[in-house]
């Protein structure tokens, strides 16, 4: 892991002050929230967005021509164009909202999948994949008797990309793995596998759930066929996410559900669909929590990610070299390029109990598998303690993490 440290810009005390969460007391300890990773905390001008929303415009979008139904329509394809600069594709249209990174790829795999895999083909996935980027390709594979295969990883918890190259070929159809992985950190080079997977005449999707809110995003340069990812772990609400989807590609697969919204003419003689996005939007969408997800965005608009990066870095880089320092801890991802996501192990203590001893402590860790069982099994271990930073996290907290967990340790010898 790099230990340079980037100059950044990041006023704690003026963030913090947006996260009125952050301030308060758990189990009669100061908190600590450390499991950003799970999801991270909203700041005020996203939950006073909702507020107004429901207070001021509510009505349901694209249907109606009375004045509310055009507010709420406007705020809602308003932040539709703020994800297009964001993650900085093409058009607005390519932009689809979602529950989030699980439905995402639940709608490439079922849509994309069902139209385009045939027996014998193959999927390509990575040992540390999420569930939600394993299962859905397992079902698919399933159905149309295609392949699943794996990109294997090293030690560090890296993808090995010269035996990448191997499992490539002209049978592989779709390449899919996340651009950070939520157990280890790992930040995998997205642009190297898709120009590889694209010569053999492949579709890359990426996972992008742990990564839009740490690093820069560009669909373009980066050249992925699909991007998913969600608000709810980019400081804005739950249950909302996106899928970025080349017009070309989303234009030749069918829905992924009927309904309202995406429909141009329905007769019981036959049904005609909408265009792109609004063919894969069937139903009313979360239009409360789409309108204030564009407060989230300007929040990471505004820190830079570039800023939000180099801070990041350094909490990872302070709090890694603390926990190395602790003889019974092991660090499980070692990667060189790694977002600030920690998962260890403790000699003696079991995860939970880590967890439990923690949360009496006002630590708020993640412990178990991360739904990311493979990989699990891949270090031989049944899950892992994991802490998560986000922008908002401070280096004494990070302190304070350390001296709760050594005390622990102190109690279980
Ligand atoms: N992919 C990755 C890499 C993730 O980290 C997660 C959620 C998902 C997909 C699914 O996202 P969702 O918003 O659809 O649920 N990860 C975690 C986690 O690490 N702890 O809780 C949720």
């Amino acid at each position: 892991m790099s230990s340079t440290l980037v100059e950044y810009k990041i006023d704690i005390q003026k963030i913090r002050e947006e996260f009125p969460i952050l301030d308060q007391q758990v189990n009669g300890k100061q908190l600590v929230y450390l499991d950003n990773a799970a999801t991270n905390q909203k700041p005020q001008r996203v939950v006073d967005a909702l507020v107004y929303h429901y207070q001021n415009d509510n009505a349901n979008i694209h249907r109606g021509i009375h004045t509310l139904a055009e507010r709420s329509t406007t705020a809602f394809e308003e932040t539709r164009k703020a994800i297009q600069g964001f993650i900085n594709s093409n058009e607005a249209e390519e932009i689809i909202f979602t529950k989030g990174t699980s439905e995402s790829i639940n709608l490439v795999a079922s849509s994309w999948g069902r139209k385009f895999l045939n027996a014998g083909d193959e999927v390509l996935i990575s040992t540390m994949e999420h569930h939600s980027n394993i299962v859905p390709w397992q079902m698919i594979c399933e159905e149309k008797g295609a392949i699943l295969k794996i990109m294997p990883i090293n030690e560090a918890g890296e993808i090995v990309i010269e035996e990448v190259k191997k499992l490539l070929s002209e049978k592989t159809k779709m390449v899919a793995f996340n651009h950070a992985s939520n157990t280890l950190g790992t930040v995998n080079p997205v642009k190297q596998i898709t120009k590889m997977a694209h010569a053999v005449g492949a579709k890359v999707l990426v996972d992008g759930a742990q990564s839009t809110s740490h690093l820069e995003v560009d669909v373009k340069d980066l050249n992925v066929d699909f991007f998913a990812f969600s608000a709810h772990k980019m400081y804005g609400p739950t249950g909302l996410g996106v899928l970025y989807g080349k017009r070309d590609i989303l234009e030749k697969m069918p829905p992924y559900q009927g309904g309202g919204e995406m429909i141009k003419d329905v007769s019981f003689e036959g049904t005609t669909y909408n265009d792109i996005p609004y063919k894969f939007e069937a139903g009313t969408p979360d239009i409360a929590n789409v309108i204030a997800f564009k407060k989230a965005i300007e929040f990471i608009e505004e820190l830079g990610k570039d800023n939000i990066a180099a801070y990041e870095h350094e909490l990872l880089i302070y709090a890694t070299e603390k926990l190395a320092a602790i003889e019974e801890v092991k660090i499980v991802g070692t990667a060189k390029d790694k977002v600030s996501v920690i998962s260890f192990t403790v000699e003696g203590v079991h995860h939970f109990d880590l967890g439990m001893w923690l949360d009496a402590k006002g630590i708020a860790v993640r412990t178990g598998h991360h739904c990311t069982q493979p990989l699990m099994e891949h270090f031989c271990i049944e899950g892992t303690a994991r802490a998560s930073f986000s922008v908002y996290n401070t280096h004494e907290e990070i302190d304070a993490f350390v001296k709760a967990l050594k005390d622990i340790i102190s109690k279980f010898k």
